[in-house]
């Protein structure tokens, strides 16, 4: 029988090692894993990819400034990306160096097929260069400086000018068939609010050929070419998403490309809807299905940056607060197309209000009843009324509401939608007071019976809900409902089935999920 399962192919930007992991980066690769972590417990065969951008002039600058070898200073950046993912559960399938040697031979394969098809010929390149960004900038777009100095449009920097004999991509042979790409495929580049922009700005003016080689550079992949240069560094990153997949002949290749979605955050948008496009047109290989720009996250409204001393750490706050709520903060507060703003005090709230109040309170207050009135046995329910109803049917309406939402990376709204249980069963606590039932005896055992069995249930679904999301905390719950099997390895259909929970299971209540944050412990 072949293989009939739904495959997806989820990526993030690979990231320069001459940073480390801050929370921008941890806001695409949580974005990632939960739509991976969502594909896979919808029933799809998916690979996630993350890894490293090791090569580049601005490599080999940060690291001769620390006086080490590049290839050094990527191995020991790389530790802290890997520690920094295990700590935030991120699911990587392939954790790509750039520096790799199956990736140094797709890359040089990639650019003998696009200069073999004809699209690649020897030129002069007199231009300008902006090293933060390693981009390639035009006369007509730098801007004016102090003292006579151009800078970067894009990071404001200072921009140097650069004069090499490279070669060049034909990028302006694309052109139409970019723009009618675009047209046909409205959902290729997304969130649409950033396709127009995109579009007029750089897309509808005229695409102009690039350089892909640096011949002033010295670390990068050697170009396929009889002079000693290197690729371009972005001409050799963007083609990590073909090595991974083992491109051109590789089993993974057959399965999951073309990509589903390229998560990337809007400073890279434009390399992502033109270089990458265009260069894959020329290689006659497929277009990925989708390239999604996330905004920027900034600090008390103030864009982050190491200079200005305002970056998040999110492994400082992982390690404070759990994992999860930072995981939690990034999905839930900030759309995931928009620009967002970490405050300390958006975090509180979100915190003590989601997470403690709504969420740890629901788990905590109906296993400690479950303990107190069934000794921790979900016991079996009488018939169901009104109220029992309404919470099944919200919970079984999850599962089609997430996956339109999770259609279009809407994180925030399937977190409102997982919410809408939780609340509700909260609710449902008030209304039905299983106290006064137990103390007044009115409806009996089996009435308490019944809301205790609907609170587990709730509890249940709730877990599955937000083990995308909150994979630690669904963990907890589905150990605390006595459950001994691996929640992640469940199905998102089993939210849809309500009264699933075995009646005479064991309970285990365990610590509070989310002791709230005290102001006078906050950071
Ligand atoms: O551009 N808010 O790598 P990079 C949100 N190597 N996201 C942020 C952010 C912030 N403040 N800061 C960074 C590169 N990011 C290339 C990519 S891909 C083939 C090569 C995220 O280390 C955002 O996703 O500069 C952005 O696109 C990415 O980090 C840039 O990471």
């Amino acid at each position: 029988m072949p293989d009939l399962k739904k495959t997806f192919y989820v990526t993030t930007p690979i990231y320069y090692v001459n940073d480390i992991p801050h929370i921008g980066h941890a806001y695409s690769t949580v974005g990632a894993d939960a739509l991976a972590r969502f594909k896979r417990m919808d029933g799809y065969d998916v690979f996630f990819l993350t890894g490293t951008d090791e090569h580049g002039q601005k490599i080999a600058k940060t690291a001769a400034d620390e006086g080490l070898e590049p290839k050094q200073l990527a191995d020991r950046v790389v530790e802290r990306f890997k520690e920094a993912w295990a700590k935030l559960g991120i699911t990587y399938d392939r954790f790509i160096r750039t520096t790799d040697e199956d990736h140094r031979k797709a890359a040089q394969a990639f650019f003998k097929k696009v200069m073999d098809a004809g699209f690649i010929y020897k030129a002069d390149y007199e231009g300008w260069y902006c090293l933060p960004d390693e981009k390639f900038l035009l006369d007509s777009e730098v801007i004016d400086g102090p003292g006579g100095t151009k800078t970067c449009p894009d990071c404001g920097r200072k921009v140097e000018r650069i004069k090499e004999e490279n070669y060049f991509f034909k990028m302006s042979a694309f052109q139409k068939q970019l723009e009618k790409h675009l047209e046909d495929n409205p959902d290729f580049l997304q969130p649409a609010s950033r396709k127009n922009e995109l579009v007029n700005n750089f897309i509808k003016p005229g695409l102009a050929d690039v350089s892909i080689t640096r011949s002033t550079v010295k670390w990068g992949i050697p170009a396929p070419v009889p002079e000693s240069t290197v690729i371009y560094v972005w001409f050799d990153a963007l083609v990590n998403y073909l090595t991974a997949l083992g491109w051109p002949d590789g089993e993974n290749y057959k399965k999951f490309w073309p990509a589903d979605v390229h998560i990337i955050g809007k400073d890279i948008l434009r390399f992502h809807t033109t270089i990458w496009p265009t260069a894959l047109m020329a290689a006659g290989i497929p277009l990925p299905k989708k390239v999604f720009g996330t905004g920027y996250i900034n600090k008390d409204g103030k864009k982050m940056s190491k200079s200005l001393g305002n970056t998040v750490d999110p492994f400082e706050l992982a390690a404070t607060y759990s994992p999860d709520a930072v995981r939690y903060y990034l999905l839930r507060e900030i759309a995931f197309g928009l620009d967002g703003n970490y405050t300390d005090d958006a975090f509180q709230l979100r915190f003590n209000g989601d997470l403690a109040n709504d969420l740890g309170n629901l788990v905590s207050r109906s296993l400690t009843m479950l303990e107190k009135y069934f000794e921790g046995m979900v016991p079996k329910p009488g018939p169901q009324g009104e109220l029992e109803n309404q919470l099944a049917a919200i919970a079984k309406s999850y599962a089609s509401k997430a996956r339109t939402a999770m259609e279009h990376l809407e994180f925030h709204t399937t977190l409102i939608q997982a919410w809408e249980l939780v609340k509700r069963a909260n609710k449902y606590i008030e209304e039905t007071s299983p106290w006064k039932v137990a103390k007044e005896g009115y409806g009996g055992k089996e009435k308490l019976a019944t809301i205790l069995f609907s609170l587990m249930e709730a509890l249940r679904v709730t877990a599955l809900s937000i083990a995308p999301f909150l994979p630690f905390t669904a963990s907890a719950i589905w150990s605390q409902l006595g459950y001994s099997d691996d929640i992640h390895s469940h199905s998102l259909k089993e939210t849809e089935e309500w009264g699933k929970i075995p009646v005479g299971q064991k309970i285990a209540k365990g610590q509070p999920l989310f002791p709230r944050i005290e102001k006078e412990n906050k950071k």
